[in-house]
């Protein structure tokens, strides 16, 4: 439907969090490639339904990234997974899915669903503490990274720092022992400089808190990455 594999940018918009229309109307025909409803506390249905039908009023792809079973529904132009890695439980990188799969097995397209290699690294961020994640190394990240690659053929390896920014030295690293599966950055860009270095490196960079603290930096995000 949508060439996925060209993909650069991704605003993350969070359902819990309040955005005016306009600011959703400014992000959507930003020029990103998708919008990605997603976040670890407070994600309700009401919430997930509200934001897809703001969201819905433009062309730009949204992806649904699941966060609890309650949220899921239908209406979405994709569905992305997240499987955590370095969760110290199972729960987190097989479980749940296992359970949502019995659930919705047989109303699922699997065309729309991708699976995403999650590598959590602020211990300071919900996520981390929510997934019950263990810091990895830096050699410790190459290996989820060749993990996600070459044991589980994943889509997606999500280099995660939700709410601060990352070491640029390790993204480049991770980036140099991939091949086919795309490299996902998120965390702490706020301006068009730390998405330009970001990018240098990843597939595709996330923006997600940028957005509500000063949306008018976190637009230029956007063409910062697609020169
Ligand atoms: C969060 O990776 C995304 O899941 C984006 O992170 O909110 O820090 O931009 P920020």
């Amino acid at each position: 439907m949508y060439n996925i594999d060209n993909w650069k940018h991704i605003f993350k918009l969070d359902p819990a969090k309040e955005l005016s229309d306009e600011i959703i109307g400014a992000v959507c025909e930003s020029g990103t490639d998708a919008i990605l409803v997603g976040g670890t506390d407070n994600i309700t249905l009401d919430g997930v339904l509200h934001l897809l039908s703001a969201v819905r009023k433009y062309t730009v792809p949204v992806i649904l990234e699941i966060s609890n079973m309650e949220s899921i529904t239908p209406g979405f132009d994709y569905y992305f997974v997240p499987m955590v890695l370095n969760s110290k439980e199972k729960k987190w990188s097989m479980d749940i899915q296992h359970e949502a799969i019995m659930e919705y097995g047989n109303m699922i397209n699997w065309q729309e669903v991708f699976a995403e290699g999650y590598c959590i690294m602020n211990e300071e961020s919900k996520v981390f503490q929510w997934t019950d994640c263990k810091l990895p190394t830096q050699d410790e990240v190459i290996a989820y990274a060749q993990l996600a690659e070459n044991l589980l053929h994943l889509p997606f390896f999500y280099l995660e720092y939700s709410g601060t920014y990352g070491d640029e030295q390790l993204v480049r690293r991770v980036s140099q022992s991939l091949n086919q599966t795309k490299l996902i950055y998120g965390g702490g860009i706020t301006n068009k400089e730390q998405a330009e270095k970001m990018a240098e490196y990843a597939d595709i960079i996330v923006v997600g808190n940028a957005l509500y603290d000063n949306p008018k930096e976190a637009l230029k995000t956007v063409q910062a990455v697609k020169k």
